[in-house]
């Protein structure tokens, strides 16, 4: 196992900076035309992903979900083959195929199934196990995905052979313009609880209480100790997707007060933050250049040819 050096706070602050700018970007390169389809953007819960991620072992598997980038970046995707994908450029993720929901890279997988992808990482998880590799499944769900029955049946077999998956419930508190207010009865630790899958809770925008809490989930499931949960409460400050909101603006406005960004970059002198506020703004500038500037991804070559005769 290979143990980690100690949280660098500059390094934090890149990674949540790197997320935040791309997903601004993404806006508002859709509200001027440069992509189609849609897109769910991470604005606001860059805290999670890099608190969580920065907890990983080279092989580990990190599976996501629809709203991905976030997650997709903190595991070290490029930027640029990001936004490629996005235009659907040859040069994208997954060479201009995938779109902003299906982001495949060494062992990242992201699916816009909700809850479908709870049972592939469970899949993957006993894998491991099987292969004694000592890798482990970093898997993310969203509390909209509490609805979906095949999580229970995925949980219930994580737990049942002990299987080496993190679980990492992102709770931003809608799904889609749904609140859990009116969506989810009872707890969300307690249907980890349920399942004897023990689980950490955290309100927090702070990423180092974030990392440390993911820290020691991640050694117990790395010992061997079965699966693990975290449940973060966070919030998402954009839409949706693009312009799906129907939250009370007041409320966006009290939880923007609680940024992950400004409170982390406290941490930072001004001239470190101004750096790296520079560096960042710079590798996202390149990225859509670089991506807009690719080929189109070929239709002739989206589908292999089938043969119905
Ligand atoms: C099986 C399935 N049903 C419905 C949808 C449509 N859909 C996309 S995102 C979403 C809400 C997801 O909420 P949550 O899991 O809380 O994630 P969040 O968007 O809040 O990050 C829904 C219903 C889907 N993608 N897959
Ligand atoms: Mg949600």
């Amino acid at each position: 196992m290979v143990s980690h050096p100690p949280v660098d706070n500059q390094e934090l602050y890149r990674q949540m900076l790197r997320i935040r700018r791309f997903e601004e970007k993404v806006l508002d390169s859709y509200s001027k035309g440069i992509f189609y389809g849609t897109t769910h953007t991470y604005i606001g819960q860059e805290a999670d992903a890099v608190g969580v991620l920065t907890c990983l072992n080279e092989g580990d598997i990190v599976v996501s979900n629809h709203r991905c980038h976030g997650h997709f970046l903190a595991y070290g995707g490029s930027m640029h083959t990001l936004a490629a994908e996005l235009m659907g450029r040859e040069t994208g993720v997954t060479g201009g195929r995938g779109g902003s929901q299906h982001v495949m890279w060494k062992d990242f997988y992201a699916s816009g199934i909700l809850g479908g992808t709870i049972p592939l990482a469970v899949g993957m998880a006993y894998a491991e196990k099987a292969h004694r590799r000592g890798r482990i499944v970093f898997a993310f769900l969203g509390d909209g995905t509490l609805g979906e029955g095949v999580v229970y049946e995925s949980l219930n077999m994580a737990s049942l052979w002990r299987l080496p998956v993190l679980f990492i419930l992102e709770n931003n508190r809608y799904a889609q313009t749904t609140s859990i207010q009116i969506n989810l009865a009872g707890g969300i630790s307690e249907r980890f609880n349920a399942f004897a899958i023990p689980t950490d809770e955290a309100d927090t925008v702070d990423v180092l209480e974030i990392n440390s809490i993911a820290r020691f989930a991640v050694a117990s499931v790395r010992a061997g100790e079965g699966p693990r949960a975290l449940v973060l409460h966070t919030y998402r400050y954009a839409p949706h997707s693009k312009g799906d909101d129907t939250r009370d603006p007041q409320e966006v406005i009290r939880y923007r007060k609680r940024d992950p960004l400004p409170f982390h970059a406290k941490r930072l002198t001004s001239d470190f933050r101004r750096q790296i506020d520079s560096e960042v703004e710079a590798e996202v500038t390149e990225a859509f250049r670089q991506a807009q500037a690719d080929p189109l991804a070929d239709p002739a070559t989206l589908t292999p040819p089938v043969d119905i005769s």
